[in-house]
């Protein structure tokens, strides 16, 4: 499977349900170290996998909790990924941000906090996909993405927007580190 043409989108469910959220704190957005689970060792934001009965947004809060200590409220949905796996494994990720939080971000067993400043987010060291769709996070602009994916190398993508933008004001535009 190399293209997204070869999938039959219309009926496709993922085998988990997921959740990403950033956090923003003036030109900061807060990720972590993944010590855990799909994607350890790269940098993320916190996340993880919707249990059942939850909703996303419950799920969401409560990853938050178990991996930085901290409790956040007021999320935004940004939008949605759905990712295929090239040997089977499927995940559909709900994306959200939020500049409300309580609580310091603090080491667990599965991530390490790294408040990052907009214009140094280490994309060579995120997801291959990030780069494309953490700039609209920032920017407020809502995406449905799909990707293909064989292991950690992305095969093929698209990204749709509904071209609405819900700004925050002045944020600088999230760059590489050099
Ligand atoms: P576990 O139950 O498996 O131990 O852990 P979990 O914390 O519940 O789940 P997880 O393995 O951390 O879930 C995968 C996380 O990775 C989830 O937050 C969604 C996120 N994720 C992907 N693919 C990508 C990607 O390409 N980019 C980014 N930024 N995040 C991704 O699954």
């Amino acid at each position: 499977m190399n293209s997204l043409s070869e999938i039959d989108w219309s009926g496709w469910k993922a085998q988990d349900p997921a959740t990403l959220v950033f956090v923003f704190r003036d030109d900061e957005i807060l990720l972590i170290n993944k010590k855990t689970g799909l994607g350890k060792g790269k940098v993320n934001g916190p996340g993880g996998k919707v249990d059942p009965g939850e909703t996303p947004e419950v799920a969401a809060i409560r990853e938050c909790r178990e991996e930085l200590d901290i409790t956040v409220s007021n999320l935004e949905y940004c939008g949605e990924h759905r990712f295929q796996f090239v040997d089977g494994y499927s995940i559909h990720v709900w994306v959200y941000r939020t500049r409300d939080f309580v609580g310091v971000p603090t080491e667990t067993r599965e991530a390490e906090p790294l408040w990052t400043r907009l214009d140094r987010i280490p994309f060579e060291q995120m997801w291959e996909d990030d780069k494309h769709w953490l700039p609209m996070l920032v920017r407020g602009e809502r995406f449905q993405t799909r990707w293909i994916f064989d292991g950690d190398r992305m095969v093929d993508y698209a990204i749709e927007t509904d071209g609405k933008i819900e700004a925050w004001g002045d944020l600088p535009s999230p760059g590489m580190v050099e």
